[in-house]
């Protein structure tokens, strides 16, 4: 009796953790502390087996620089932040009206020290630099060394990659953006030294590059602002030229599934993308969007997994299989109207939700808890939308809808509903004057 307790309490501890420890695309993340994680365009760098994220705090909701923060995990999932790495210095260019972007450290063997690069400009981004510097132990924090012009050319958007021999080289967006360049860095990784290779024209920013059995891969967004665009993979068996042309990671409608690359790290025999979903008019809300970096057809592909586990000791990863629900098959109320498409899942949505229209889907199956919903929708406009949602008749949820970039686009959102045990009753578009975007499905975890 006490035995088949216990096996049955140490099955109840595993399902548990495997309903919390998941990574969770486009969700707000919190630390231990319960705050928002503030770590945009971030890097990872990987001490021992402790991972440490560094990324830029938006917090202010501003473009200007506030910290570098520094968080540290041992599973990727579970983050607590640490000191800030780097913090403003007035009268330099890492002051609190500069721009200090995508920040990423190495670490460097000679010297036994760590060594950030981040993206260092004016508040127009008119210097377009890289800055650097270092510290004595991960999170620092790091003494600011200087901003500079690597061999004189523009540098914007840029990242760093440590080979296996030790060199390390820059990536970046120079020329005004059009020529992209990979520049090898001093012993110290204080400096450039030499352009390794240069792609004229091809306005990439956002680089971060993944080796594999040998090869480089580049992947990169091209250039929109802070809209998102279909970002892409180059590879090469070596990092001084000879890269292939540029193909996907994600269909290209999604433009990468509404995100931009900001760090690519190697797990086992694949990788993860790790993106952010930008948003402007709340540079603190942008979310991180990451997802598993499929790599067994030998190139890299985003696994669009809503819900995912991560091993990091395993160097695998699984994604969590849910049931769907299409929303066409839902009660439709006030003006709420089938759609039909064949790129809705079932060839059908339903589209007018809000402003009076709802849809409800029956007999969603929970189990008395809290669970994962994705919401797939298509919202053809060039902002914004939400959705609220109700279960069983309870209060509303708002579900921000970012615009998918075209009517028949659908990409997916999460919440986290609690549902009864048993069926449950989940209503869309209730009690919001604004449209919602036509919803095609939701698949619960
Ligand atoms: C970096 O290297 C360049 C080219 O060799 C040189 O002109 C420049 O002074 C160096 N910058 C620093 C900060 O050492
Ligand atoms: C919801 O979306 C509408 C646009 O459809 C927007 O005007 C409104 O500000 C949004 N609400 C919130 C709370 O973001
Ligand atoms: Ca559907």
């Amino acid at each position: 009796m006490f035995r088949f307790l216990a096996l049955a309490l140490a099955v109840f501890a595993i399902f548990v953790k495997a309903q919390n420890n998941v990574i969770v695309a486009g969700a707000t993340w919190t630390d231990t502390s319960g705050n928002t994680i503030q770590a945009h365009g971030g890097g990872i760098l990987k001490v021992g087996s402790t991972f440490y994220w560094f990324g830029e705090d938006k917090s202010h909701n501003s473009a200007l620089f506030k910290a570098v923060s520094c968080y540290s995990s041992s599973d990727l999932v579970t983050w607590s932040r640490q000191n800030d790495a780097l913090s403003p210095i007035s009268g330099t260019m890492i002051s609190t009206s500069n721009i200090v972007e995508r920040p990423k450290v190495i670490f460097n063997q000679k010297n036994q020290e760590y060594v950030m690069w981040f993206h260092s400009d004016s508040s127009n981004y008119g210097a377009a630099m890289v800055g650097v510097a270092t510290a004595k132990s991960p999170c620092g924090p790091y003494t600011y060394k200087s901003s500079f012009k690597p061999l004189g050319a523009d540098s914007r958007d840029e990242g760093l990659f440590l080979d296996d021999d030790t060199n390390a080289y820059l990536l970046y967006a120079s020329d005004n953006n059009q020529n992209f360049k990979i520049t090898r860095l001093d012993a110290d990784y204080y400096n450039v030294t030499t352009v390794v290779t240069q792609m004229n024209g091809a306005t990439l920013e956002a680089p971060g590059i993944i080796k594999k059995n040998g090869k480089y891969f580049l992947i990169a967004s091209h250039t929109s602002g802070w809209d998102p665009n279909p970002n892409k993979f180059f590879s090469s068996s070596s990092i001084s030229g000879g890269w292939t042309s540029e193909a996907d990671i994600a269909p290209s409608a999604t433009r990468t599934w509404f995100s931009q690359n900001a760090y690519d790290l190697p797990l086992g025999s694949n990788g993860i993308y790790m993106g952010d979903r930008w948003r402007p008019s709340l540079l603190g809300s942008s979310s991180y969007i990451w997802y598993p970096l499929d790599f067994s057809s030998g190139n890299p592909t985003i696994v669009h997994a809503d819900v995912w586990n991560v091993n990091v000791q395993a160097g695998t990863y699984s994604a969590v299989t849910g049931t769907s629900y299409e929303a066409e098959s839902g009660t439709l109320g006030g003006s709420a109207t089938l759609l039909s498409d064949s790129s809705f899942s079932g060839g059908r949505a339903v589209g007018y939700l809000g402003h009076g229209g709802t849809v409800t889907i029956n007999k969603v199956q929970g189990n008395g808890g809290a669970h994962w919903v994705a919401l797939y929708y298509a919202n053809g406009d060039s902002t914004w939308r939400n959705v609220t949602v109700s279960v069983n008749g309870g209060p509303s949820t708002l579900v921000d809808q970012p615009n998918t970039g075209g009517g028949h686009v659908i990409i997916s959102v999460p919440v986290k509903l609690t549902l009864n045990n048993g069926a449950n009753q989940i209503t869309f578009g209730s009690s919001q004057t604004n449209y919602a975007a036509d919803l095609d499905k939701i698949i619960v975890f």
